[in-house]
């Protein structure tokens, strides 16, 4: 009889470090995030390991010390995979894969890898292909041994796995064979974007993982992959939204994330056109997360890199149901007030209440305040609409009580 195979999560050790712009509480967060990101890889995290340092050790990035330390724990433990929260150089990548005698990945191989393991459409996968080979483009030197790469799982997957023996030229060739099929594809997307017609055109933008397809799902009443891990989108999905009689376009796409690959972004360029074209956004926020603050920096970054910044743009503060606040006891007068003790209504008197009626709260798993959601909705996009066809009588009616 067969043995039973367990499939399991690959186990996994996580690396970040401390410094003079990145203190131990935001080294954390990001580490929480990285391991989210692994998890969303299948692998397991078994150890974190931080360094308090200033300048990373051009050798290994972290200092001989602490990789001492790394090596022990991962002979010890049979660690399949080391990931660190920094980009690594292709000199430390390869020093650190002889030291430590396993696979090495940093964070943007990781999101790259998921990006491979997600991407459905052709379309979606020759764009993770492109960045993948320029991401690997400077690095072949560092390159994993024949053996090792064929292993499989993280940071394995996509191109490499078939190609061992790529060089620099083959991979360059690959890089403009990949370009050539993508620019036929992104005019092909072009044409289908201009006969969608001149109905108004509203993206739904955000970091990954706010609840943007599941908004999507319950105001258009479509089915897009919505699930608890990160980017499980991947593909814009386009659909046709009544509020009223007032037809629009809703698009929802790929999430964003702090650090997204410059590789990355520029591949799915074409996707990311339906973010540049649209003429509303909806910038989805999870307020539930204690860094959504952050968050919402790291998406208008990458707005304004994709010249999507100065568009009307709504705020849509989701997951209210999930917020939480800590207290201060009545009785407690040395605490002081501080953002992790808003509740809602403090946030409210904040920066978001200067948003005025662009700013709405809900939650799109309990459909709360999803009433005033589309009112508001409603409201935008029929101001767009009427600057731009003001005399079209066929689109929309005046809608009358
Ligand atoms: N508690 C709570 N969870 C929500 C809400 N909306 C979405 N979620 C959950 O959040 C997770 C992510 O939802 P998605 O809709 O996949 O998020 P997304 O923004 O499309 O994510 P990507 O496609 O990965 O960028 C899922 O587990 C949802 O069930 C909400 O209002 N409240
Ligand atoms: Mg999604």
């Amino acid at each position: 009889m067969l043995e039973k195979k367990e499939i399991g999560y690959e186990k996994t050790v996580l690396i970040g470090v401390i410094t003079r712009d990145q203190n131990e509480e935001k080294s954390k967060e990001y580490l929480d995030e990285l391991e989210f990101l692994t998890y969303t890889a299948g692998g397991e995290v078994v150890k974190r390991f931080t360094q308090k340092m200033d300048m990373p050790n051009p050798k290994t990035f972290i200092g001989t010390g602490k990789m001492e330390e790394v090596e022990a724990f991962v002979r010890e433990n049979d660690i399949g995979t080391v990931v660190f929260d920094d980009e690594l150089s292709p000199a430390q990548q390869k020093n650190n894969e002889r030291i430590l005698r396993c696979k090495i990945i940093d964070r943007t191989n990781l999101i790259l890898d998921i990006f491979a393991q997600r991407a459905q459409t052709s379309y979606a996968r020759t764009q993770v292909e492109l960045a993948q080979y320029q991401y690997l483009l400077p690095r072949l030197a560092g390159m994993w041994t024949h053996l090792e790469r064929q292993r499989g799982g993280i940071g394995m997957r996509g191109p490499g796995e078939t190609e061992i023996e790529t060089d620099r030229r083959i991979v360059r060739d690959k890089i403009s064979l990949l370009k050539k099929k993508l620019t036929t594809i992104d005019k092909q997307m072009a044409v289908q974007r201009g006969n969608r017609g001149q109905l108004v055109r509203v993206a739904l933008v955000g970091y990954t993982n706010v609840g943007k397809s599941t908004l999507m799902n319950v105001i258009s009443k479509s089915d897009v992959f919505a699930e608890n891990k990160l980017f499980a989108t991947l593909d814009t999905t386009v659909r046709k939204v009544v509020i009223k009689n007032l037809p629009f376009l809703l698009s929802d796409t790929v999430g964003f994330i702090r650090k997204l690959p410059t590789q990355l972004v520029e591949s799915f360029k074409s996707t990311l056109d339906e973010v540049r074209e649209a003429d509303l956004l909806l910038h989805v926020v999870d307020i539930s997360h204690p860094n959504f603050e952050d968050h919402i920096a790291s998406v208008n970054q990458i707005l304004d890199e994709i010249k999507g910044g100065d568009k009307p743009t709504m705020m849509i503060f989701n997951k209210i149901d999930a917020y939480t606040h800590e207290t201060i006891d009545a009785d407690d007068l040395v605490t002081e007030k501080t953002k992790i003790h808003y509740t809602l209504d403090d946030w409210k008197k904040t920066w978001m209440g200067k948003v005025g009626e662009n700013a709405l709260f809900i939650s799109a798993i309990n459909k709360e305040n999803l009433e005033e959601f589309r009112e508001q909705v409603y409201k935008a996009v029929r101001e767009i609409h009427i600057t731009r066809f003001p005399y079209n009588k066929f689109l929309y009616q005046e809608y009358t009580e």
